[in-house]
């Protein structure tokens, strides 16, 4: 088993690697994309990392931002600081606006900033005509705090850490718990070996889930999938009957399409239509694939993600802290890793976080 530092450089660096590398597919908002050509991408990616001169041709998006806001917050304070997290969030997006914001956060940034970050909840609460951005930028970033939280080994203690951070820019309960999910996916991941049974670890996110889902809300959101226009073909209601539909695809000897699993599970700019693709992404590379056998586990979860297609850069930034978190820093290729801008950065704030969690 890889050693608590590999791991959680595993998880930073494998976000970083994810965003970078889905970000060139984002653009496309395609249903599926074909393997080989993400695989024909990462061999470019390969060839020019042997040319000294071009590395870091990969630019990190949005979702990298922020997660280097939130490591950065909580290693300076040695917790969560809510205005200083905030501040970050909002002064990056000022300095750096073209890294592929989403389009109404960026509202939440000007507000935060009018406000001098003193009512740090405020402007997400009002987004949306009240009930808040389900968007996925809050599980897309919340991979440090479930580093953070690692050592404590506590559910409800990370749950509140995620929430909290989540909230700054997404109140609605979808994103939150999307967020709330992706941290516990990372955390689980962190505690596994590398021959982890994908069954135990659905039907352990199950069990954390359904408590998550069966608390009374304070707001009056609802605790289902976000309602869009037609619903029609979206069935399936919360995160747990999302994983309940993992949890059959492990079963199956033939695993579902990417069509099947874009349809059904969704890669989708929202979080409940996108966290469960990156979860399922991470399980389903300890498969086999029969176009993938050169490549090792962590490979697979990133090129398997990106060919869910839909909000790739997420999905893959996602699976990538999982896959990371639970196979370590030495699994993610070093010609990934030079040619992908961010990840020195990623590498020294996970040893902050990794410090952070050593002390008693
Ligand atoms: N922004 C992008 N990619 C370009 C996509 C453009 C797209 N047309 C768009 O709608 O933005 N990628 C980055 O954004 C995602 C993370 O977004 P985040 O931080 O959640 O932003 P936001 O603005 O809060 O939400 C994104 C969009 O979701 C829709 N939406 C959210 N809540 C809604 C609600 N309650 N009612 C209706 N619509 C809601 C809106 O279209 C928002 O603009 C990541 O993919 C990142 O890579
Ligand atoms: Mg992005
Ligand atoms: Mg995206």
């Amino acid at each position: 088993m890889s050693t608590t530092l590999s791991k959680f450089q595993g998880t930073l660096v494998g976000a970083v690697v994810g965003d970078c590398i889905g970000a060139i597919f984002e653009s496309l908002w395609a249903k599926t994309i074909n393997p080989n050509k993400v695989i024909g991408a990462i061999e470019n990616l390969e060839t020019v990392s042997k040319e000294e001169d071009n590395h870091r041709i990969y630019k990190f998006t949005d979702d990298t931002a922020m997660a280097r806001s939130v490591a950065k917050s909580l290693v300076i304070n040695e917790g969560f600081d809510a205005s200083d997290m905030a501040e970050r969030f909002s002064e990056n997006y000022f300095d750096e606006p073209d890294r592929g914001y989403g389009g109404n956060v960026i509202n939440v940034f000007s507000q935060l900033k009018e406000l001098d970050y003193k009512d740090v909840f405020g402007p997400a609460k009002k987004q949306f005509g009240g009930s808040g951005s389900y968007g996925n930028g809050g599980a897309m970033r919340i991979a440090p705090a479930a580093l953070f939280t690692f050592k404590d080994n506590d559910p409800e203690k990370s749950k509140d850490l995620v929430t909290q951070i989540t909230s700054i820019t997404h109140s609605n309960n979808q994103a939150i718990l999307g967020a709330v999910l992706q941290s516990y996916a990372v955390d689980m991941a962190l505690n596994s070996s590398s021959s982890f049974s994908p069954d135990e670890m659905v039907d352990a996110l199950i069990t954390l889930m359904k408590m998550v889902e069966e608390e009374p809300k304070e707001t009056n959101q609802s605790s289902e999938g976000p309602q869009k226009e037609d619903k029609s073909e979206q069935k399936l209601k919360t995160y747990v009957e999302k994983l309940e539909l993992i949890k059959t695809y492990l079963k199956q000897e033939e695993q579902p399409t990417q069509l099947t699993v874009h349809t059904e599970l969704g890669a989708d700019i929202s979080a409940f239509e996108s966290v469960p693709a990156a979860v399922y992404s991470f399980l389903r590379s300890q498969k086999d694939f029969s176009d993938l056998k050169d490549r090792n586990s962590f490979e697979k979860t990133i090129v398997y993600a990106i060919s869910l297609g839909g909000d790739s850069d997420t999905v893959a930034t996602m699976a990538g802290a999982i896959a990371g978190a639970c196979y370590g820093v030495e699994s993610i290729p070093i010609s990934w890793q030079k040619c992908c801008e961010g990840v020195e950065d990623a590498k020294k704030f996970a040893e902050g976080l990794y410090k952070l969690s050593q002390m008693s």
